[in-house]
């Protein structure tokens, strides 16, 4: 650590004890920046190209650390010099470049391709407001800028540029890169696009801009409202000038490395990740036909470089662009799918397969199955239903081409990063193997019966639950019991997640303990969740919860026995302390709608049990821990996917018909609630789980109660409960990102791994 000290004293003329985090935070960015750049980068003649509109790739400095193998001595080092290495990553802004699940996974795969030694690279954009950060006012979401870029940040310019053309003008591009390093290897680069014209000043009222001034909008924002026009454009806008970047960029790296175009197959693999990227496919036609190559050859060459990964099934997601958006701004594009639209309805007449409907939608998934050489879902649940419904015409014609990767997470930071009491106490019991090869992990499992071994895990999770008592107190101002059952829903809020469902057991359970029944352990329901700003049912329902928030913490008579708190503003950041802390891990998603999830893998990791329905990854998970360790309720996905079908499930009848769900219902829109909630927001929420539930809330209200108040129970009984805690830790190996990535890279991308 000589090196550091050595450069914090040249940069401030102080020793360590004197700086301010803040200086040894500049410090420590600049050193691993440095380090980062000496170890090296992975390079091949083949690489992967993976283009996204989002990674979510959170604070870095610790990860980093961990990755070069120098996290233990850094912070030993500070320690020695009165510093703790937590309150320096506090300092750390946390970039605001993804969503949610989507984004997450394309950052944890970052660190799985790196980690296993494949040459590849991220390309998206550099959103200087990212996605907007949360505020809550008046229990209803506000959101405003999150500005995370400062004068010292993970980003390098890189000194390239590229020239953009749109109806009318161009954009000239300048490209940022972050290091992201492998674990105990080389890094790879995230090249982030971005204008040069960005100006954040325009923003004002929240979130509100000039949706036109593309010259100096186009980089402030990801997923900029698209209720309108204006914001819909914006958002082609937004793709193409990644997509065309990311043409000239990957088309350049390959001819300089001797490829002659013809066989860019060799030197370039573009996994599209959902259909944001999909533009990606006439643009890189649009390039090769430019140089010289025939339009049937060049859409032959993208067909072999192009493999798309589908993320949901929910309709609505699956992007289709009206033909005159992209004549209004990228013209140029559209006579490349045209031609290529018109060469499938030449062999494949049938409309559910066209790239242009009869509308003039451009579809921009069949585009990508059609043009691209590999289709894959995210999970075994989610790929198979693709496959038999929702891409049904698809898989009939290329069935070769469908193939399934179940998501997974990068343990180094959702184990070893977010929970170093838990990897250090398991490395004393089974060695260092799991750090590389995580099904090791199922080496615990002769600890089963091993008293001390559960206690060991139930002590971990208690410490864990208090530092995010910590937190919970400076996020919302309301301490909570360590003791307390934690039970966390934290995901993106979206009805088919049903949020709703479990605010309608928390009434349930309220209404309970007004009327004489004490629960035997007091429970915290924690939820954090971002709504989208234009998704009024998704911002009702934050409502709900804010108010139920209150009405439970200031009636003397529940407050004992329960609490609902909301974190405010929840990302990256605060999930690294909330999943540590889980007790019950809430997956409660209608059957067949989550296409996979991948915070259930993060609380299994961290010794949660799941209360789940048989969706996504949770069927998964479900098969690999065994039906003693996990809390199964809901209708299947086969039967929700008959009852949408037939058009038959009907909420009002379930409501008229069944007392405590009517009385649960209604209580939204009581006195009690309308004293202090607003009666808009709640009449409308009521209304919508009365006469429509698209997501069938009702429907599975019952075991819900039924299996949630069974885990209650079950809680109580510690020995049994840390058993379960421990199969779910060993169990989790799968799940890690590195099979996934090996898994993507034999079965589509075909790299060889750096020794
Ligand atoms: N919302 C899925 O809904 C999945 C992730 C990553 C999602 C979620 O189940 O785990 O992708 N889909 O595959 C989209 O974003 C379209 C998500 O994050």
């Amino acid at each position: 650590m000589e090196n550091l000290e050595k450069l914090i004293y040249d940069l401030y003329k102080k020793n360590v004890r004197q700086c301010t985090n803040e200086e040894i935070y500049n410090a420590l960015l600049i050193y691993t920046k440095n380090q980062l750049f000496e170890k090296g980068y992975q390079d091949g003649k083949k690489k992967i190209y993976y283009i996204s509109a989002e990674f979510l790739i959170g604070k870095l400095l610790s990860n980093n650390l961990i990755n070069l193998g120098i996290y233990d001595d850094v912070a030993a080092f500070l320690k020695e010099n009165g510093k703790a290495i937590a309150d320096i990553e506090e300092v750390e802004p946390e970039p605001s470049l993804g969503n949610g699940g989507l984004g997450r996974l394309a950052a944890c795969f970052l660190d799985s391709i790196a980690t296993l030694g494949l040459p590849g690279e991220g390309i998206g954009l550099n959103y200087h407001l990212g996605l907007f950060k949360q505020l809550f006012e008046n229990r209803l979401q506000k959101e405003t800028p999150n500005p995370w870029i400062k004068e010292h940040s993970w980003l390098t310019p890189a000194g390239v540029s590229y020239t953009v053309p749109f109806r009318g003008f161009s954009l000239k591009s300048s490209l940022y890169d972050i290091d992201v390093a492998g674990y105990n290897n080389k890094s790879i680069h995230l090249h982030l696009f971005d204008i040069d014209l960005a100006d954040e000043s325009m923003v004002h009222d929240g979130i509100s801009f000039n949706k036109k001034d593309i010259l100096h909008n186009l980089t402030l924002f990801l997923y900029p409202d698209d209720s309108d026009d204006d914001g819909r454009k914006l958002r082609i806008f937004q793709q193409y000038f990644m997509v065309s970047n990311a043409a000239q960029f990957i088309l350049d790296e390959a001819t300089k490395k001797g490829c002659n175009l013809h066989d860019l197959a060799d030197y370039a693999v573009i996994q599209i990740n959902d259909t944001h990227p999909s533009m990606v496919i006439p643009e890189l036609i649009r390039l090769l036909t430019e140089r010289g190559i025939d339009f049937d050859e060049a859409a032959e060459i993208v067909s072999k470089v192009c493999a798309y990964t589908n993320h949901t099934i929910l309709a609505e997601a699956l992007e289709k662009w009206p033909m005159d958006y992209l004549l209004d701004v990228v013209p140029h594009l559209v006579p490349i799918i045209k031609k290529l639209d018109e060469k499938i309805k030449a062999k494949y007449p049938q409309e559910n397969v066209a790239i242009i409907d009869k509308n003039n939608l451009v579809h921009m998934a069949h585009m990508d199955i059609h043009y691209g050489f590999s289709i894959n879902g995210v999970a075994a649940l989610h790929t198979e239903i693709l496959k038999t419904s929702e891409l049904k015409a698809f898989y009939d014609i290329y069935p070769e081409k469908f193939n399934n990767k179940t998501n997974g997470i990068t343990f180094r930071r959702w184990l070893m990063h977010c929970n170093h009491p838990l990897t250090d106490y398991i490395t004393s019991l089974i060695g260092d193997e799991f750090k590389t090869n995580a099904t090791a992990l199922e080496n615990l499992l002769k600890y089963k019966d091993d008293e001390a071994v559960l206690n060991k895990l139930l002590e971990i999770k208690t410490e864990a639950k208090k530092t995010c008592k910590e937190f919970i107190l400076s996020n919302t101002g309301v301490e909570i019991d360590e003791n307390s059952i934690y039970d966390i829903q934290i995901k993106r809020l979206h009805e088919y997640k049903r949020q709703q469902l479990n605010a309608l057991y928390i009434i349930s359970k309220y209404l309970e303990i007004k009327g004489g029944k004490k629960p035997s352990q007091p429970v915290t329901f924690i939820f954090g969740a971002k709504a989208a700003p234009a998704y009024v049912i998704a911002k009702d329902i934050i409502h709900l919860l804010l108010t139920l928030q209150d009405l439970i913490k200031d009636d003397p008579e529940v407050a004992p026995y329960m609490k609902l708190v909301m974190v405010e503003n929840y990302n990256v950041s605060a999930a690294e302390k909330l999943f540590p802390a889980c007790d019950i891990s809430e997956q409660i998603s209608l059957a067949s709608k989550e296409a996979s999830g991948t915070g259930n893998m993060k609380f299994m990791l961290n010794g949660a049990v799941t209360l789940g329905t048989m969706d996504g990854a949770n069927v998964e998970i479900s098969e690999l821990v065994g039906k003693d360790n996990i809390y199964i309720f809901g209708e299947s996905s086969e039967k929700v996917i008959e009852h949408y079908e037939k058009a038959d499930y009907c909420s009002r009848d379930i409501y008229e018909n069944d007392k405590r769900i009517k009385e649960c219902v209604d209580f939204i829109v009581s006195e009690k609630m309308l004293a202090l909630g607003h009666k808009e927001n709640l009449e409308r929420l009521h209304h919508e789980l009365v006469s429509k539930d698209w997501f069938m809330t009702l429907l599975d209200f019952n075991d819900y109660v039924e299996k949630k108040d069974q885990a209650l129970a079950d809680y109580a009984d510690r020995k049994t409960w840390a058993k379960k805690m421990l199969v779910n830790i060993a169990k989790a190996g799968f799940f890690s990102s590195d099979r996934t990535i090996e898994q993507y890279n034999n079965d589509i991308w075909h790299l060889t791994p750096a020794k």
